[in-house]
């Protein structure tokens, strides 16, 4: 342990001004919005934790370098750019811009998937597996069983059971599956990291049976900061050469630069095989844009080429992740559940725990989120039953055994003193839990229901109590 405190390694430059609402307007708001947070408008909220997509705060070269955009239709210096530092700190061959990381998963899977192959993966992803599932694949979950328990302490809970990726070759053989689809800092676990170990085990067991395997490497920075901190024979590695050592093993990745990359918008699917990359160059001029813009402007390409430098600093994720730590600890010594270990982009609250009354098909976490608005106007986002959406095959809803409320912290926005207010409203309301109640769904669209869907309270027409 250091002796002394640690602090950002940045200083602020510029505010955004936040709008403080009354408890009468909030609960006029989660209601017009279908007790939905992502139905709010974002003036009507004060803290905004619903995701750390898009909503990092650039810095000051990040901006000068909007400047430098060259706006070419082809060829643009920022593609260039770009594809250096993809180069060097992610080590793949080919870069193929795109909008954002379901652009580039929406490219992969049309590229790799034939109707009826399965696609195993560590947990699933919502944008991930639907567009798995839309090219005619199968997502087939290979994750360790300790992912799926909120309080297990496993410090790899992102890991691969091998067992289980073993059994899925015998079972369907290798020519079934289309690839691994393996993500970096497992978002739906609650940010929980892979171990270099696992993650070269697994590569190795893929690659003796043809299988490819393919990165989400959305938050691999923050999986590496993990491995350098947990995994014995890191400590003395720079994230960058941990992250080589990731990439190297695989054989191209996705990624939302909206993440790790510290820009608002922007993502790429990067790919070593050469005949791969000529057929993805041509996919992505149907979809996202020419293959050396994808989606982005050239200013947003320059900004995320500096963003990635910025990501691999051991002294950026230190705070980045010791902010979520900290948020996390105080909520523990409040009596609070959540997922452990506090994982790197969010704190997730175990909302079956927390709510114990409100049964599963009454959505606990979004009742959870919906009440945490209402108390405070903080914002946090449903990952349980309506995330996790329909069985493609039965058309059943399906219950994952994680009912989470996220509580997502942008990159370099917020202060220690916003983690308070949270701290203090969480542990309120959970002094209180009895005080929310449930919700039923109202309107469900096709997919992603989670961005959509509106509810109501099963009971009275609060759901939170006075
Ligand atoms: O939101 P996109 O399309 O740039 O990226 C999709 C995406 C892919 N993989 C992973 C692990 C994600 O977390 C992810 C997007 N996540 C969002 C929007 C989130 O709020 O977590």
């Amino acid at each position: 342990m250091s002796r002394r405190a640690w602090a950002e390694p940045w200083k602020i430059k510029m505010v955004e001004h936040l709008r403080m609402t009354t408890p009468e307007e909030r609960r006029r708001a989660i209601a017009e919005a279908g007790y939905n947070p992502f139905l709010l408008p974002s003036r009507l909220v004060y803290i905004d934790l619903l995701t750390d997509s898009g909503t990092s705060a650039m810095s000051d070269v990040q901006w000068a370098g909007l400047m430098r955009g060259d706006e070419a239709y082809a060829g643009s210096e920022n593609y260039y750019r770009l594809e250096r530092a993809v180069r060097e700190h992610y080590g793949y061959k080919h870069l193929i811009p795109t909008h954002q990381g379901r652009g580039a998963e929406h490219l992969l899977s049309q590229l790799c998937i034939r109707e009826g192959q399965v696609v195993p993966g560590n947990m699933y992803f919502t944008t991930t597996k639907l567009h798995q599932e839309l090219a005619g694949g199968k997502f087939v979950d290979v994750i360790v069983d300790e992912a799926h328990d909120p309080e297990n302490e496993h410090p790899f809970k992102g890991n691969v059971d091998l067992a289980k990726m073993q059994k899925l070759i015998d079972d369907v053989g290798p020519e079934r599956i289309a690839y691994l689809s393996l993500e970096t800092n497992v978002n739906m676990a609650g940010g929980q990291p892979c171990s270099l170990e696992n993650i070269r085990a697994t590569c190795a067991l893929c690659r003796a049976h043809g299988v490819p395997v393919f990165l989400d490497a959305t938050r691999a920075l923050e999986n590496c900061y993990f491995i350098q901190q947990r995994e014995p024979g890191y400590r003395d590695k720079t994230l960058s050469q941990i992250l080589r050592e990731i990439c190297d093993q695989t054989d191209g990745c996705t990624f939302s630069a909206k993440k790790d990359a510290l820009v608002n918008i922007g993502g790429f699917l990067a790919i070593n095989d050469d005949t791969l990359a000529t057929r993805a160059r041509n996919l992505v001029v149907v979809y996202e844009g020419l293959h050396t813009y994808g989606g982005m402007a050239g200013r947003d390409m320059e900004a995320l080429a500096i963003g990635i430098e910025e990501s691999v600093s051991w002294a950026h994720q230190h705070a980045r992740i010791g902010q979520v730590e900290y948020l996390g600890r105080k909520l523990l010594e409040a009596g609070v559940p959540i997922v452990r270990p506090i994982g790197s982009h969010g704190v997730f609250l175990n909302a079956a725990a927390f709510l114990p009354h409100v049964p599963r098909d009454q959505f606990p976490a979004q009742s959870l989120a919906a009440a945490l608005y209402v108390d405070s106007g903080v914002r946090g986002m449903e990952r349980g039953a309506v995330s996790a959406g329909r069985s493609k095959e039965t058309s059943q809803s399906l219950y994952p055994e994680l009912e989470l409320v996220r509580l997502t912290i942008p990159r370099r926005v917020y202060t220690q003193a916003h983690m308070d207010v949270v701290i203090e409203s969480v542990a309120e309301l959970h002094r209180h839990r009895e005080r929310v109640v449930g919700l039923q769904m109202t309107y469900e669209p096709e997919f992603l229901r989670f961005f959509q869907a509106r509810f109501e309270p099963v009971t009275g027409d609060r759901v939170l109590r006075d």
